[in-house]
């Protein structure tokens, strides 16, 4: 017979590498990194570079499932779009200077300008989009902590588990996924809800995240955190 003036057991456990990934959902938030359409859409800043955008596209699907499952779990959802203010006092000129010549941060793009606040191509894309409640952060850096409230936003609400998802693997996710680290946090990398243009660094990055008996977290795929116990 089961005692029911027991409380619900907290922690869960989701299989995952290199070892199990323990965490209390009441103080788990969900970070989707930078699903904005310039990056994922055909016809966007992405594609003029010559990316092959469907690679991105193909996990959006995945991102949705994950957002579906923190939705109805109660977590705390964060949104990142990298984008920079219309006079592009925050982009420092190191970062404008090294993109491609023809298209740079600021310059008419296919979807308005590249990377610019609230024009067109920095939009989540449809499948993805926040909904009321949760935190959408402009960051202007790779990583989601730097000149951001983030720190403030997760502090408030006492989180201390992080999980990732978003694009790309090995730039914008790692970078924020090691921010968080270094923070304190203990961070999941969900596999099948990340991607980059390019695959072997997608995957050297689960590699690296996980080496030394996870130096910068934990990664698994989606099904595994959904069958968490
Ligand atoms: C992101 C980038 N979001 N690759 N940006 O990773 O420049």
């Amino acid at each position: 017979m089961s005692d029911l003036s027991l409380p619900p057991p907290a922690m869960l456990t989701a299989a995952a590498l290199p070892a199990p990934f323990v965490f209390d959902p009441r103080e788990t938030a969900l970070v989707v990194i930078d699903m904005q359409r310039d990056f994922i859409e055909p016809g966007g800043f992405g594609s003029s570079l010559g990316n092959d955008v469907t690679l991105l596209s193909d996990i959006v699907p995945t991102v949705a499932a994950l957002l579906a499952h923190a939705r109805a779990a109660g977590w705390f959802v964060v949104h990142t779009r990298e984008s920079h203010a219309p006079d592009l006092s925050d982009c420092p000129p190191a970062k404008r200077e090294r993109g491609a010549p023809s298209l740079r941060i600021g310059d008419p793009g296919p979807m308005g300008r590249i990377l610019i606040r609230d024009e067109p191509g920095t939009a989540i894309v449809a499948a993805v989009e926040p909904v009321a409640g949760e935190l959408v952060i402009d960051k202007p850096g790779k990583g989601a902590f730097y000149a951001t409230g983030l720190a403030s936003a997760l502090r408030e609400r006492g989180i201390r588990y992080l999980v990732f998802a978003g694009v790309t693997t090995e730039v914008c996710v790692q970078t924020s996924m090691r921010e968080a680290n270094d923070r304190g946090y203990d961070c999941l990398l969900v596999e099948d809800a990340t991607a980059s243009y390019f695959p072997e660094f997608r995957d050297a990055t689960f590699a690296m995240i996980r080496s030394q008996g996870g130096i910068v977290g934990w990664t698994t795929p989606l099904a595994a955190l959904v069958a968490a116990t």
